[in-house]
């Protein structure tokens, strides 16, 4: 049974931002950034490692139509639009279209820029999602298992380990919630996340640059925080596949890299697991890579940032202004700060 709710305040529908506002609100702030800014060319390493890309003219927005039985499904268990246009900080939120058409997702390509484009008949139906290991109920979920999952609206901040962030209105629903429905027994003690393989679909992962699957990982205890999201939508709608369709992690107070999306594993552990960037530059990407001002990336400093849209730069926020719900998660003298690039 598909339950919807609202978090938060219910504020009249006079007042929720229509669609056609929230897609153009900012239009007028990129074309005049446009005007000033080089648009820098990237490196190998380069999303989650090089130089930053300015956002570039706004790419036609590519709005699910729910015409598939499976898409209006998906729909039907969404939320709703979304109940408010700040987050908890009074920070605007992100267009819909400058959050979908600027993404890391490097099964497609490392340009930011053309992910929508390439991933767009990626298919995320059917799907299923494997959840085992060190479990007494293993079980394979389908999407309507997941979708059966109460669905919230959770506005949160995405601070990328490359100084840009966005705020995102996330539909999804508590991981420890799906966690708790396998009972991970008491040898568990890290949660291991997989994304799909798809070599006919995700035409960067034939070009061998890195240890693929995409890999990442979370301390249970971490998992099980409230903050930690299974995210099936955003802006009241389903997920496009550049967003990580048909179900991504979310974890805010985290850099961007660790909320893997289009996941098809998740595996209970005993072990600390190795992530994709452990493996591929581990003297820059650590396990807990939670946001930190002061703790430089090796190539890059993580003081400041610059927020999609805006001019200038924002002061980072210790755990991405989420200390008061997390800081208590890293008290242990065995959290190894250095990691936290
Ligand atoms: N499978 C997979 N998940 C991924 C990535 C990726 O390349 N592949 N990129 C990560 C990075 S570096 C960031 S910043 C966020 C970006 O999410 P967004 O494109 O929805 O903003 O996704 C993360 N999840
Ligand atoms: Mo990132």
């Amino acid at each position: 049974m598909l339950i919807k709710k609202r978090t938060g305040i219910e504020i009249p529908s006079s007042e929720i931002t229509p669609k056609s506002v929230y897609l153009s609100r900012r239009q007028f702030m990129r074309g005049a950034a446009l005007s000033t800014a080089a648009v820098a060319a990237g490196g190998l390493l380069a999303a989650c490692g090089a130089s930053e890309t300015e956002p570039t003219e706004a790419v036609s927005t590519n709005i699910a139509t729910g015409s598939s039985a499976e898409e209006s499904f998906i729909q039907e268990a969404m939320p709703g639009p979304v109940s408010t246009t700040t987050d908890e900080l009074g920070d605007p939120l992100n267009s819909f279209e400058e959050i979908t058409n600027y993404n890391n997702y490097y099964e497609f390509t490392t340009d930011k820029e053309r992910v929508a484009t390439l991933a767009k008949d990626f298919p995320t139906a059917p799907w299923q999602v494997e959840v085992g290991g060190l479990v007494n109920k293993p079980k394979t979920f389908g999407l309507e298992d997941l979708l059966a999952f109460e669905q919230e609206e959770r506005i949160y901040r995405l601070r990328c380990v490359e100084a840009w962030s966005m705020v995102i209105p996330w539909v999804g629903f508590p991981l420890s919630k799906l966690l708790n429905e396998v009972e991970p027994t008491s040898a568990a003690k890290y949660v291991r996340f997989e994304t799909i393989e798809d070599r006919e679909n995700m035409p960067g992962l034939s070009r061998g640059l890195f240890p693929w699957p995409y890999v990442e990982g979370l301390r249970l205890d971490e998992a099980m925080n409230d903050l930690a999201i299974l995210s099936t939508g955003l802006y009241g709608e389903p997920l496009l596949p550049q967003s990580g369709a048909p179900i991504r992690l979310v974890v805010p107070w985290k850099y961007g890299f660790k909320s893997i999306k289009s996941i098809v594993k998740i595996d209970l552990v005993d072990t600390m697991p190795q992530s994709l960037w452990m493996r591929a530059a581990p003297n820059e990407y650590g396990f807990f890579a939670t946001v930190n001002p002061n703790v430089d990336h090796p190539r890059w400093s993580q003081a400041t940032e610059r927020r999609i849209g805006e001019f200038g730069r924002r002061e980072t926020l210790m755990f991405n202004g989420y200390a008061d719900q997390v800081a208590h998660l890293y008290d242990d003298p065995n959290y190894d700060t250095t990691q936290s690039s």
